[in-house]
């Protein structure tokens, strides 16, 4: 079983009132808290389904960001990494998910230096490297200091870019298997994924670019019908999950969990 797209734990966080408060490169309007709830109570039974553990947190009033869990760690088949997220808001909520972490893994580490800054979301694991986006959240002291823990793991850690404009590396690109990846245009000409088989998101639904694969299933947002029959076309089991209010905040798939196997 592949230990970049099979799991057995997840963990979430449920989004917090405070939510209208979170970051966003342009306001498109305020997010509805109901229907963020909705949605998120949509992606955790589809979690669920694949036979994984969900664990759900409790919401956290004071990081309006706290919901999109994903930058908050790495976690590893050998151990898990806390990050130290670029947004000043969101850096508290690293130590929060440190604890939760300890409950699954024997091995913690942390992204500690004052100048170094990553976030989840730029990191994509494939089965045989783990990919780091360069982008306003993610500098090269972080990078650097990460490379450092992950490689005694027997992880090769890449740097590559984020496209200017993109929140994350992860907003343009999933992996679908250990071989597959659903990237955008735009990303996909930097040349990154060479080794890769790229589908590439339909011109238009870049938002489309965020999955997960989960288990046996492939969660992605909906209203994205090009890109969900060209992913389904080749052969992959998607699930269609709202994302209209944490798309508001520039949040997707992947942003909402942690996942992983524990190793005790
Ligand atoms: C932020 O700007 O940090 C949040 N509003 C969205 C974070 C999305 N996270 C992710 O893509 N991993």
């Amino acid at each position: 079983m592949s230990f970049s797209t099979h799991f057995t734990h997840a963990i979430t966080r449920r989004p917090a009132p405070s939510i209208t408060a979170g970051l966003r490169a342009i306001d498109t309007g305020s997010p509805d808290l109901a229907l963020m709830q909705s949605h998120h109570a949509d992606y955790i039974a589809t979690l669920k389904e694949t036979g994984a553990t969900v664990i759900e947190l409790p919401a956290l009033d004071a990081y309006p960001d706290s919901v999109f869990v994903e930058d908050t760690a790495l976690c590893l088949p050998q151990g898990a990494v806390i990050m130290r997220p670029g947004a000043p808001s969101r850096l508290g909520e690293a130590a929060k998910m440190a604890p939760h972490l300890a409950a699954f893994y024997g091995d913690i580490r942390r992204i500690e230096a004052q100048d170094s800054f990553i976030e989840g979301g730029d990191i994509l694991v494939t089965e045989r490297e783990v990919l780091v986006g360069r982008s306003a959240r993610t500098n090269a002291a972080g990078i650097a200091e990460l490379t450092l823990v992950v490689a005694p793991w027997g992880h090769t850690l890449r740097e590559v870019h984020t496209p200017p404009g993109v929140l994350h590396f992860k907003t343009d690109c999933s992996l679908l298997d250990i071989d597959t990846i659903l990237s955008t245009s735009r990303l996909a000409a930097s040349g990154c994924f060479e080794d890769y088989r790229v589908i590439p998101v339909a011109e238009g639904e870049e938002a489309a670019a965020n999955t997960i694969r989960f288990n046996e299933l492939v969660l992605m947002p909906a209203g994205f019908p090009r890109t969900r029959d060209a992913i389904t076309a080749a052969g992959f089991t998607v699930r269609e999950i709202g994302n209209s209010e944490c798309a508001k905040l520039d949040g997707g798939m992947s942003c909402l969990s942690l996942r992983f196997t524990p190793r005790p």
